[in-house]
């Protein structure tokens, strides 16, 4: 809830003129009895019908300010409440985007997904109703009594009785509703993932015939939201009902005594029709309370889950803004390198050396650490041991975001994100222009294909039946890393769908550029034009050299190839 305050301290303004609205509302609302009182003792019952009008004047007075309080009240509330939701939503997105590797296994993606939608609009709605009325109910409660206590000192103490021991009750409620809700939103991040697997993987579900199953999942999941919160509802419905059981009880036990000292003259009509309003008033400001708590055990499990994505410290070498910028020339230099995927070792020892403007293969089982590797040069992991060098200097000293800007990776599951085909190749380079998008997607081998497209470059993917095929996707993402023109490019498995044509006209134009490249693929023909091939087992290189220096040397890269020959033989 900290961290909430905090953000709600930079719309103070709007929060303090809603609050302050609300407080004229309640002032209006807590002299409202006693004025009906003065009609009704000096009016009514007296026959003085200008004190009745005097009196009856003010009342609609009143009424009409705490109306135009009200409706200008919820205009802050709104603006405060949309102005957090804004503001901490913004922060939570730019932190994720921020995330390492570790963070993002630290958290699930729907859980993050529901922490900046549905958690943030709890803390709305939190906010909205605290300074909508959220006061009102303590205020009424304190000042009500006062003024019950200016009527009958006497009587009033059973309200000062009952009222205490209903707010202890319902703190305790709130304490269980806190608990509860918590388990609401852990049942919301569940069903997300469920609805998130089930729609990415529809057509394997299809293909598998498991939509009985997954539904059952679903449903499953389902039941159990609908349980908790039925429990968490529950619970608030039947606080409510006691409470009001028990006042009830209280305003009896004031009619009763009160109209034995009526008959004793010792308190007049108007009076204890007041000292009744205010108990009927404290008793609906108890309902308001049950609502109000709700709210808050809500909002209260938000507000902790959202700060925990805040509260995640962002490595330091992402942010240091006083190390070098320079151009690359694409030189790679490993040397001892380990790596470790948190307690599971994944690299060990591995040195090599490629010379800009080289293309490295690298060969090896899956799982032999091939995409941790590449995934160090762009520090999308860090190292463990040893040294990562570029261009002579310890990959450390370079400023993470420019270096990042020198070197493209395509990583092995492709994504292309929502919109045309020519923003999807543009993504790769701010301001790219439509040349140099149709460049990169020549290079890419991509280009006569997007020509035949119902809307060439600008035909939006997914619409009017245009989906790509596997191969086309790789070019497409291909395509989007060579538009910024890289210094060290990165294919990660990144031609396995391609027909071996493609694929060689795809690399002969790759030799053209002025990069580094590296080149993850299964077959040994993808790389047998290669600089290096660097051959991995189980995270060690097991042999390096080219295509022939391997045949002659290494007895597994031969014996791979041999496999690979009689595959096409
Ligand atoms: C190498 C493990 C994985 C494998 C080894 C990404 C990731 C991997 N691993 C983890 O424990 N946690 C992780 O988050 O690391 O994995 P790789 O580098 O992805 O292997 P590869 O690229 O050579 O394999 P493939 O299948 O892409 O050819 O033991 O379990
Ligand atoms: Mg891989």
């Amino acid at each position: 809830m900290q961290k909430i305050i905090a953000y709600s301290m930079n719309y103070k303004t709007s929060a303090g003129i809603a609050l302050c609205l609300m407080l004229i509302e309640l002032i209006v609302e807590l002299v409202q009895p006693l004025i009906m009182a003065k009609i009704i003792d000096g009016g009514i019952l007296v026959e003085d019908y200008s004190t009745v009008a005097l009196w009856g004047s003010v009342l609609i007075g009143l009424s009409l300010l705490a109306f135009t309080a009200g409706i200008t009240n919820s205009f802050f509330a709104a603006h405060f409440s949309q102005g957090v939701g804004y503001d901490l939503r913004r922060d939570l997105f730019a932190k994720v985007q921020k995330f390492t590797h570790e963070n993002f296994q630290q958290f699930s993606t729907p859980g993050l997904i529901t922490k900046i939608t549905n958690d943030v609009t709890q803390i709305q709605s939190l906010l909205f109703m605290f300074v909508r009325i959220a006061l009102r109910a303590p205020l009424f409660i304190i000042f009500g009594l006062m003024m019950a206590f200016t009527i009958n000192v006497q009587l009033t103490f059973i309200l000062v009785i009952a009222v205490p021991a209903f707010l202890g009750f319902l703190f305790w409620v709130l304490k269980i509703g806190v608990r509860l809700f918590k388990r609401v939103q852990l049942k919301i991040d569940r069903l997300n993932t469920v609805i998130r697997e089930n729609l990415t993987g529809i057509r394997l579900i299809k293909g598998f015939n498991r939509e009985e199953y997954e539904s059952d999942r679903f449903l499953h999941v389902n039941k159990q939201l609908m349980g908790v919160n039925k429990r968490a509802l529950w619970l608030m419905e039947v606080a409510m009902p006691v409470v009001m059981l028990g006042m009830n009880a209280s305003i009896l036990l004031i009619l009763w005594l009160g109209a034995d000292k009526l008959s004793l003259g010792n308190i007049q009509a108007g009076e204890l029709v007041a000292l009744i309003n205010y108990a009927t008033r404290i008793m609906f400001t108890f309902g308001l309370f049950t609502f109000l708590i709700m709210i808050f055990s809500r909002g209260n499990a938000s507000a902790e889950r959202i700060s925990e994505v805040l509260d995640v410290e962002a490595p330091s070498y992402l942010e240091d803004s006083e190390k070098i910028q320079q151009e690359l020339k694409g030189e790679v230099r490993f040397e001892r390198v380990s790596f470790f995927h948190s307690d599971h070792p994944v690299l060990h020892n591995v040195s090599f050396h490629a010379q800009p403007g080289q293309t490295i293969g690298l060969l090896g089982e899956t799982g032999a650490g091939k995409t941790s590797l590449l995934h160090l040069i762009p520090r999308l992991y860090e190292k463990h041991s040893g040294e990562i060098y570029l261009d002579d200097n310890p990959i450390e000293v370079f400023d993470t975001k420019s270096l990042r800007k020198q070197i493209s990776l395509v990583p092995q599951d492709v994504h292309l994100f929502s919109g045309s085909v020519r923003s999807n190749i543009a993504w790769g380079k701010e301001n790219a222009k439509m040349s140099e998008v149709v460049e990169a997607a020549k290079q890419a081998q991509i280009h006569s294909f997007i020509k035949t497209l119902p809307d060439g470059y600008d035909t939006v993917l997914g619409q009017k039946g245009v989906t790509f095929s596997g191969g086309q996707k790789q070019r497409l993402s291909i395509a989007r890393a060579l538009v910024r023109k890289p210094k060290i490019l990165i294919l990660d498995d990144s031609t396995s769908a391609l027909d071996a044509y493609t694929e060689m006209k795809l690399l002969n134009s790759l030799k053209t550029q002025q990069c580094t490249v590296f080149i993850v693929a299964q077959k040994i023909s993808s790389l047998k034009e290669a600089n290096q091939i660097l051959l991995l087992h189980q995270g060690k290189l097991i042999a390096q050299g080219s295509h022939e220096e391997l045949l002659n040397e290494s007895p597994y890269y031969r014996e791979v190839f041999q496999s690979q020959r009689e595959d096409v033989m």
